[in-house]
């Protein structure tokens, strides 16, 4: 018989993940750890088991746009993945939105409903970007108080029903504006009858398949940039779920996250209601955007989670030069350090969760509330890239197998690709960290949040090391910033090596204040490893880089 390799398995997602478990017993209180293991291990279950199986028959099974019936009718019928419509109501049924908006847990409802969706997400195929954008909405609505909307939209966007739950998209982007969306064409124009109307193109709407959307576009006669654009809510679909004025030009070929229906769309005269007064409508979708972007961090924490499971797994089955890989040392050092990252990036995306979940019960103070808007950007922009470098790494793990499309692997680097790219690119993320520190007091909250984190685990001597190289680095990004002063070409010339420094350095300081934890809790030296290997990849970006030489060879 001719050998045959054994595929990779994925055990129950809380059994084999120690820094889970150890997260749940630290960060939440007993009674809600407790309350909610049950659900988190059956999860767990599905996504390493059933969920995953489907993912792999589904590889081929990319969403379809049928623009017309048989008989010439239009109708723009998007076809979504057999595994995308197990979604849908798997997600209403374990409240991978609502749960954030139930109030059970009170301040720690958003660890709760990002553990959920920690748990599963990675075998969903990316229907977290609809969630996502649903999520947003909802806070959205909630931020600017629009009371008929929210009566209208919310008990559908946070239901747990799959009967009456609602996805919302989030229509930004336009052809002339990615990044720049004040440079937005689409017209808003108010009819006699005082109803609003919407004129143009959107250029990548991800998620078409929502029932509704917050969208932007500027009032006839307002003027130009962010503050022109007014904030519109979209009832897209009719009862019979057919879009109404509205039509879907393509979908996108994307590299990754090929189930999400992401398409152009045009509006012809779609009706919509004003969100929240007639301008500012960027300012006003920074809550979504916020929302998102968190989102985004989780995307990045679950998917190499999943890369590194199946990593795992296979090197203990993977037999090369007479022992299995997992007994190789240069290939489990290859994997030390990726799960270093991981660990990291988890810790640092979990803290802005906690933050958040702070806000939404109304428990924060000012200063934790500044970190949380600089936290936002800073987690976003930082696991984006760590998610891209571990799911590199991890295909290079399997050897050519990584390579095969239906192995399912090339997946998770594609899936991955994306995250440092939509909801804003690591560059737009860095000037946003900038934004964030001009209007709040957040550089102070971030030092002192990582000094804290530091000192305790000042009685560990082990943790000596990595919890000097956190502070090092995070004084440093200061002392930059303070010596770029009102130079705005070199601060936005260095805003990205700014940024990762300060979130390199966050991820780092939880990492020695979990280690430490570990230690006095008998959980053993794993989370300690990881924080000296993160020490020892560095931490500080900030080096020596000279502008001129960025001109002669950047332009
Ligand atoms: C795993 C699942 C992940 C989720 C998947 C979702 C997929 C969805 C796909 C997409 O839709 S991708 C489209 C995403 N597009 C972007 O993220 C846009 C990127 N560009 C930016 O973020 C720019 O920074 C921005 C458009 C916001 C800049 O525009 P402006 O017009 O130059 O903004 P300006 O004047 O600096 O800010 C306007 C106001 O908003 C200011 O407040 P004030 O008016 O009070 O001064 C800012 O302080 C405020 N602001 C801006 N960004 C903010 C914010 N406030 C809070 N948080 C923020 N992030």
């Amino acid at each position: 018989m001719a050998f045959l390799q054994d595929p990779p398995r994925l055990g129950n997602g809380w059994d084999d993940d120690p820094l889970l478990r150890e997260y749940v017993s630290r960060a939440l209180p007993p009674e809600v750890g407790g309350a909610i293991e049950p659900e988190l291990r059956e999860l767990g279950e599905l996504a390493g088991g059933p969920l995953f199986e489907l993912q792999l028959q589904d590889l081929k099974n990319d969403p379809e746009l049928i623009s017309w019936d048989p008989w010439g009718q239009r109708v723009d019928e998007v076809r979504i993945s057999p595994l995308w419509r197990q979604a849908e109501r798997l997600a209403a049924e374990k409240g991978l939105v609502a749960a954030a908006y139930e109030g059970t847990y009170g301040r720690h409802a958003r660890v709760h409903q990002f553990l959920l969706n920690y748990m599963v997400q990675a075998s969903l195929d990316v229907y977290s970007c609809p969630l996502a954008m649903t999520d947003g909405a909802a806070r959205t609505l909630l931020d600017l108080g629009n009371r008929a909307l929210i009566e209208r939209a919310l008990p559908r966007l946070a239901s747990r029903d799959p009967r009456t739950a609602w996805t919302s998209g989030q229509w930004m982007t336009e052809h002339i504006g990615g990044s720049d969306v004040g440079l937005s064409e689409t017209v808003a124009r108010r009819g006699d009858d005082g109803s609003w109307r919407l004129y143009g193109r959107k250029w990548f709407t991800s998620a078409v398949t929502a029932p509704m959307a917050l969208t932007l576009a500027r009032p006839e006669g307002n003027g130009p940039g962010g503050r022109g654009l007014a904030l519109f809510y979209v009832q897209a679909r009719d009862e019979g779920g057919r879009l109404q004025d509205i039509r879907v030009d393509r979908l996108k070929d994307k590299l990754g996250t090929r189930k999400v229906p992401t398409a152009e769309l045009e509006l012809l005269g779609t009706l919509a209601e004003p969100v929240a007064g007639l301008s500012d409508g960027v300012r006003n979708i920074t809550s979504m955007l916020n929302v998102t972007r968190t989102w985004n961090g989780g995307g990045a924490v679950w998917g190499m989670r999943r890369a590194l499971a199946l990593a795992k797994d296979y090197a203990t089955r993977r037999v090369q030069f007479g022992a299995p890989l997992s007994r190789k040392p240069l290939h489990v050092d290859t994997l030390a350090g990726l799960q270093a990252e991981f660990e990291g990036a988890f810790l640092l995306w979990f803290r802005a969760v906690e933050l958040m979940g702070r806000r939404e019960a109304g428990e924060i103070g000012d200063a934790d509330r500044a970190l949380l808007r600089l936290i936002t950007p800073v987690v976003k922009l930082t696991t984006a890239k760590q998610a891209v470098a571990v799911t590199s790494e991890v295909l290079e793990c399997f050897g050519g197998a990584g390579y095969v499309e239906d192995t399912g692997l090339p997946l998770l680097m594609r899936d991955a690709q994306v995250l440092p790219i939509w909801e804003g690119t690591t560059n737009v993320l860095s000037l946003d960290t900038l934004r964030a520190l001009r209007k709040g007091e957040s550089l102070a909250a971030w030092l002192g949040e990582v000094e804290a984190r530091v000192a305790a685990a000042a009685g560990v001597p082990e943790l000596r090391t990595p919890g000097e190289a956190a502070v090092r680095a995070a004084r440093r990004a200061a002392a930059w910033l303070s010596e770029a002063g009102a130079d705005e070409g070199a601060l936005e010339a260095g805003a990205r090596r700014f940024a990762l420094t300060l979130g390199r350095s966050m991820e780092l300081a939880l990492l020695v204040d979990h280690a430490a934890w570990c230690h006095a809790h008998s959980r053993g030296p794993r989370a300690a490893a990881a924080a000296r290997r993160l020490a020892a990849h560095g931490v500080d970006e900030i080096g020596v880089f000279s502008r001129d030489d960025a001109d002669l060879l950047g332009a």
